[in-house]
């Protein structure tokens, strides 16, 4: 077993027992590139096991994240089936370490899409735009994580939720977003949060998975990445997003 085979079986492991475990890079440091390498692997200990492959998410959406964590790009993660949740449904707290909620954007690839194209180009190649909401969870302790640890960790991808499909021609520049938890306002925030437009994280996407060697292909999703910061989930919570224009969406915590 190689060393990066050894963390991917670490963090892999850590995810499916919803176990904390110290970041990588405290015992010595992890390129971003490795970190990519590491989540590869652990996705095919998920795929072995029957999971796969739905689509991507994407984060450190915005300029100030991605300063803090000293990088000059996106990040982007794998999303699975086994991490697809019931609009409406409920999570078991159980099966994570320390769950945040995200308000996200959706979209839905209708055909092959890869390389360096426009935002016109990309939504040209899209069936439908949904609100959603994102569970994340590190796998790190305390959420405490360099660059290289959170890529290896499949960016912290835990779960997600997608509402009701729009048509693709929806303008989803600048919506307003309240996330609700039992009720009451916790976030507000636009979708222009998102790189000022959330087609900018699609594009990011279709050139970071061609990149990686897996185009974004028809039926796909794309999480483009948060609109407000991320709030924690407590047992008996209720979560609802709702978006100007695209509806809502919610799940309850047991
Ligand atoms: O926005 C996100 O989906 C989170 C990316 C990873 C960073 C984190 O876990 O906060
Ligand atoms: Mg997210």
């Amino acid at each position: 077993m190689t060393d990066l085979e050894r963390l991917a079986a670490i963090v892999d492991d850590a995810a499916l027992n919803a176990n904390a475990i110290p970041q990588f890079s405290e015992h010595s440091p992890l390129s971003v590139a490795d970190g990519y390498a590491v989540q590869a692997l652990s996705m095919q200990r998920r795929y072995a096991r029957g999971d796969r492959r739905v689509g991507i998410k994407m984060g450190f959406t915005s300029r100030a994240k991605q300063v803090q964590m000293g990088l000059d790009d996106l990040i982007w993660g794998h999303l699975t089936e086994t991490m697809r949740m019931q609009e409406g449904g409920s999570i078991s707290m159980a099966h994570y370490v320390h769950p945040r909620v995200e308000p996200e954007i959706a979209y839905l690839i209708k055909h092959e899409l890869a390389g360096n194209i426009s935002p016109l180009e990309a939504i040209n190649g899209v069936a439908g735009i949904a609100c959603a909401m994102e569970v994340i969870d590190s796998r790190y302790a305390n959420f405490k994580f360099d660059a290289g640890d959170v890529v290896a960790d499949n960016t912290s991808a835990a779960g997600f939720v997608i509402g009701d499909w729009h048509p693709p021609d929806t303008d989803v520049t600048n919506l307003g977003i309240v996330l609700n938890i039992n009720g009451r306002p916790k976030q507000i925030g636009s979708s222009a949060s998102i790189l000022g437009n959330p087609s900018r994280a699609l594009v990011a996407a279709i050139r970071l998975a061609a990149e990686n060697g897996e185009p974004l292909q028809p039926g796909d999703i794309v999480l483009a990445g948060s609109a407000t910061a991320a709030v924690e989930l407590s047992v008996g919570d209720h979560v609802e997003a709702q978006f100007e224009t695209l509806g809502s969406v919610c799940f309850s915590v047991r």
